[in-house]
Formats: structure tokens, C-alpha cells, sequence
């Protein structure tokens, strides 16, 4: 990057004075840049662009059927002035839940945020759309979701499935579903629809997914779910911090016991991170620097549809690829040149690397109650 740009930008920024703390604001485009994958030479490109008033995207933000998760963990941090930064970011043009406007006032607001922006606006969904009995159970004054986000869809420049119910159905979804609760994906069939799984999403990957649009017109190249690859391209277990507990064979056995306050592995405690895809352990939002493993927990695989809401919290994954984890070099890489000396070396320290992961699945698996260590 270059230094003398960001310098300035954050010289720039830091004269504001409304009394945020302006360093945090390319913070803010960095983690958003990163987790789309672009440079942060993006990022200060989108601080500079922000800063003299032209960025600001017009967002249409509906809410469907959740508990407004998305939109809290976007908006109520622990520093109130991220809140303030984001809305530097994005001209949130309407939003149920936020609006201090009401009734007639609201609708007119949708109305004229879709002519001003036609082509243009970013619609964002929070919530999955109950589409049985055509949709009777979630009306927006006196309209179905259903045929809300179809009419906001028509002239909308992209769009956005915000969190697990609008990107598969979230936990409304799961049986016996009463509702026909379902994501936006299969609502706007044919259409993009870019879906940000977790519940609540990581904020960091919807600003990056909208300034990207914004800004460079494209979208974050996505998976076969329509997730943004980058963000969702691992598992939480490929790059954990308790994973060399995991490889060793050190794990919890129950909540308090001496491995959990030690910090190890939550396997056996029932979490999905070995088949949950998502950046959270690298990307931690909500602003105090920690995320679900972090706090002890074990991940519940919030981001992935048929773990998250369909399996007991206490319920063990198969691991299905006991490979090792990022930290090492990979083994698998073709190189040229490479003498057949280093090639064996590298061989027996991946087979080892390899034999522990499964050794460690065994383990888990085989083991009783007792405590286990290597
Ligand atoms: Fe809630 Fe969002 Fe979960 Fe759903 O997040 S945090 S129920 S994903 O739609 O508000
Ligand atoms: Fe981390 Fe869970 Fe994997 Fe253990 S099983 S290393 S806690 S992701
Ligand atoms: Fe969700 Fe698991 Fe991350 S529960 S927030 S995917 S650690």
C-alpha cells in the first residue's frame, strides 16, 4: 500500500470532528476490502471516496421473518462510534427497524428511494420469506413479503440475502417449517442474489460486498451458494486458534472442566467448525475482539445450512478432511526444481502432519469420557 496515501487519509480523517475516532474509519474499509479479497489500496480508495461525500450507496434494507440480529450486530457495538462510520459508509435509504418514520411515511419513503436509485440501490433482505398460503404470514403494511421483495427486486441494481434466514431460511426453516419459511436465493430464482450466511452475518462481509459493487461495479466473485468465495471459501476449523489442541488431541470434556479453561479443543463439546464454512475466526466482529470459540463456545455452524439449527449443539461432526491446518506449508504444492531429498522431507512431515489430524479425529472419536493428551 502506499503509505504516504494513507497517511494522508488518516491526517484527513482525523481533522473530522464529530467526534469518532477517524483512524477507526479505514480500519473499517480495510477488514471490508479484506474479506471480499481486493487490496487495501481498495480500502483507502473507499475511505478517500467517503470522505469527500462520494460514496454513500442508496441501500433498501426489508426485513422478513428473524429477530433483527443482522442489523444489531452491523449497527450496536461496543464503540458506538462504528455505528457512525458504517453510516458514513452506506445511505441507508430504508429500513424497517431503523426508520423513526411510520406508516404512510414509510411506504412513501420505499417509493421514492426506488424511483431516486432505479437500477442502481443495493436491496438488502434480513430474514427469510414465508411463501406458504402465498405468504400470509409476514405482511409489511398490509403487503406479503413475498410480494414485497419480488416488487424491491424488479429495480434493484444487486442484491443482498443478509444472514442465515435470508440466505436459506435460518432456523424458521427447519422442520416442520409451518410457514414454508425460505431464503431469498430460491424466492428470486434467476436472479443474483449475493447471500452473506451467520447468524447474525459478519458486518465486515456485507460492506465489503456493497462497496465493491458501489465502487467497482462488480461483484465479489461467489461460490456455488452464492457466498462471497473469499470469506467462505475455509472452515473455522482450518484456521482456529484451539486447532493445535485439536491435532494433539487435548479437548474439553465438559463445560469448566481443566481442558476448557485451558483453552483447548471444543470439539467434543459439539462444535461444527470442522464443516462450517466462514471467516469469523479471522475476521471477528461485534467490536470486543472476540467471537464464539473465543468466548468457549462451541461453534453451532451458524453460517451453514443443515448444521446450524438442524443438529443438537452437543452433537460431535465427522471430520471429513483431517488435513493440516493452514500454519504449515502445503504439501500438495507442485514445485519446480525441488530436489527428491526435500521432497521426502516434506512428504514424511505432511504425512505426519496428515496422521496427526486423523489420529486427533480417532481419538475424539474412540475416547471415552476421560481426558486425553498426546
Ligand atoms: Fe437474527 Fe438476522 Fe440470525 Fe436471522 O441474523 S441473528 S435470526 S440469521 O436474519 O437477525
Ligand atoms: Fe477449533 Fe472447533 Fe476445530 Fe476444535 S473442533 S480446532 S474448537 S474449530
Ligand atoms: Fe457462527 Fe460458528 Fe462463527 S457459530 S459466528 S460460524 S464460530
Amino acid at each position: 500500500m502506499d503509505r504516504s496515501v494513507m497517511g494522508r487519509v488518516i491526517a484527513d480523517t482525523e481533522r473530522s470532528n464529530n467526534g469518532v475516532d477517524r483512524r477507526d474509519f479505514l480500519k473499517v474499509c480495510t477488514m471490508a476490502a479484506a474479506a471480499v479479497g481486493l487490496p487495501a489500496s481498495v480500502a483507502v480508495q473507499w475511505a478517500e471516496a467517503a470522505e469527500s461525500g462520494g460514496l454513500k450507496p442508496s441501500v433498501i434494507w426489508l426485513h422478513g421473518q428473524e429477530c433483527t440480529g443482522c442489523t444489531e450486530s452491523l449497527l450496536r457495538t461496543s464503540r458506538p462510534g462504528l455505528a457512525e462510520l458504517i453510516l458514513d459508509l452506506i445511505s441507508l435509504d430504508y429500513h424497517e427497524t431503523l426508520f423513526a418514520a411510520a406508516g404512510h411515511q414509510m411506504e412513501a419513503a420505499l417509493q421514492q428511494a426506488m424511483e431516486a436509485n432505479a437500477g442502481k440501490y443495493v436491496m438488502v433482505v434480513e430474514g427469510s420469506t414465508p411463501v406458504k398460503e402465498n405468504g400470509i404470514y409476514c405482511k409489511i403494511g398490509g403487503t406479503t413479503m413475498l410480494d414485497l421483495v419480488h416488487e424491491v427486486a424488479e429495480k434493484a441494481g444487486a442484491i443482498i440475502a443478509i444472514g442465515s434466514c435470508a440466505s436459506w431460511g435460518g432456523v424458521q426453516s427447519t422442520p416442520p417449517n409451518p410457514t414454508g419459511a425460505t431464503g431469498l436465493p430460491e424466492v428470486l430464482e434467476g436472479k443474483t442474489v449475493v447471500t452473506i450466511p451467520g447468524c447474525p452475518a459478519n458486518p465486515y462481509n456485507f460492506l465489503g460486498t456493497v462497496l465493491q459493487f458501489v465502487t467497482l461495479g462488480t461483484l465479489p466473485a461467489l461460490d456455488a451458494k452464492g457466498r462471497p468465495a473469499t470469506a467462505y471459501s475455509k472452515t473455522i476449523h482450518e484456521h482456529c486458534p484451539r486447532r493445535p489442541h485439536f491435532d494433539a488431541g487435548r479437548f474439553a470434556q465438559e463445560f469448566g472442566d481443566e481442558g476448557h479453561r485451558q483453552g483447548w479443543c471444543l470439539y467434543k463439546l459439539g462444535c461444527k467448525g470442522p464443516v462450517t464454512h466462514a471467516n469469523c475466526s479471522v475476521l471477528h466482529f461485534g467490536e470486543i475482539g472476540t467471537w464464539p470459540i473465543g468466548t468457549g463456545h462451541p461453534c453451532i455452524g451458524c453460517t451453514e445450512q443443515h448444521v446450524g439449527f438442524e443438529t443438537f449443539i452437543h452433537q460431535t461432526v465427522e471430520i471429513e478432511r483431517p488435513t493440516p491446518p493452514d500454519t504449515y506449508p502445503p504439501v500438495e504444492e507442485v514445485r519446480h526444481g525441488i530436489s527428491p531429498a526435500a521432497a521426502g522431507v516434506a512428504g514424511l512431515v505432511g504425512g505426519a502432519l496428515v496422521g496427526a489430524g486423523y489420529m486427533a479425529a480417532r481419538k475424539a472419536a474412540e475416547s471415552g469420557g476421560e481426558e486425553e493428551e498426546s
